[in-house]
């Protein structure tokens, strides 16, 4: 997701903290360090040098075979360099690592905030046409590629244009009420089935397999090479980025809940 998607999954998980985790994510974070605030600090470190390495902890590249067969395998997929799953494995464990420095816990939140979000974004858990920033397409009369839509075009169309506070606040405020008592309410409970930090890596493959599917349902379905996607495919995608980004806040509050409750 782009910095409206990352945020919007950061408020979303910031009002369904306990009380304990939130005294949990200020421990860490720092004194009036929102969750949305450094959302997106994980996108921008991976372009420098010293954090070149967590370039590949933002996705999976599922050489499954969409839109007829989709599929996530840790074997197959996890790159020698890691991968979004062994990512948030990684990064659970080492969040409560008492031996670590303070910096170091922080970094891991961080991380965790980014990633679970990443994780839901279906073309992050793709190989073909590498997760389709190969795919060019147009929205609204410009050239740009199908990830990019994905992550960020699309996004900011649904949440009412721009990514402006008061457009990321609405856009949460939305999703929480579906969540809450909407189109989400008998489903949320499925969401958050896996949510034991002691077996991340289970979680996060189920994470990534959830979205994953999306690719053959929807996402890669047509041939999208050159089309226009601000029409039908757009109407398409947006139930889809909806529950993807109202699923991947409500999964970081659990799992911040159980990493709090752990610590
Ligand atoms: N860090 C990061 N992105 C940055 C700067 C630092 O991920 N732009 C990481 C590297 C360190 C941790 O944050 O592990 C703590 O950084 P600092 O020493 O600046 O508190
Ligand atoms: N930081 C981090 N991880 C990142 C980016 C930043 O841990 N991906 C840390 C480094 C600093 C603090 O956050 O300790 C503030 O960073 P900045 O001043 O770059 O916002
Ligand atoms: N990306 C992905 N799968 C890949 C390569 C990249 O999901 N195999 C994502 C990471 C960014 C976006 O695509 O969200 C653009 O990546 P980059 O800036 O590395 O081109
Ligand atoms: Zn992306
Ligand atoms: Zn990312």
């Amino acid at each position: 997701w782009g910095i409206l998607g990352h945020a919007t999954v950061a408020q979303i998980a910031s009002n369904y903290l306990t009380a304990q985790a939130k005294t949990y994510v200020a421990g860490l974070l720092g004194p009036g360090v929102t969750m949305p605030s450094i959302s997106s600090y994980a996108d921008d470190y991976r372009y420098t040098t010293a954090g070149k390495f967590s370039a590949p902890y933002h996705f999976i590249d599922a050489e499954d075979n969409p839109p007829s067969a989709c599929s996530v395998d840790l074997n197959r997929d996890c790159g020698a360099g890691g991968c979004v799953v062994s990512a948030i494995a990684n990064y659970t464990q080492r969040v409560n690592d008492g031996r670590r420095t303070l910096a170091n816990r922080k970094q891991a939140l961080e991380f965790l905030i980014h990633f679970i979000g990443d994780i839901t974004q279906p073309l992050h858990d793709e190989a073909e046409a590498l997760g389709g920033n190969q795919i060019a397409v147009t929205w609204q009369g410009n050239p740009t590629n199908l990830h990019a839509t994905w992550d960020t075009q699309m996004v900011e169309q649904d949440a009412g244009g721009g990514n402006t506070t008061a457009v990321l606040m609405a856009f949460a405020a939305k999703l929480e009420a579906a969540i809450d008592t909407g189109a989400y309410a008998s489903q949320k409970a499925s969401w958050v089935q896996c949510s034991n930090v002691a077996t991340a890596s289970t979680c996060a493959l189920q994470w990534a397999q959830d979205a994953n599917a999306y690719n053959c349902q929807y996402v890669l379905k047509a041939n999208e090479t050159g089309q226009e996607l601000s029409g039908s495919y757009y109407t398409g995608a947006k139930p889809i980025i909806e529950i993807q980004i109202a699923k991947a806040g409500y999964r970081l509050a659990a799992w911040i809940n159980a990493l709090a409750a752990a610590a």
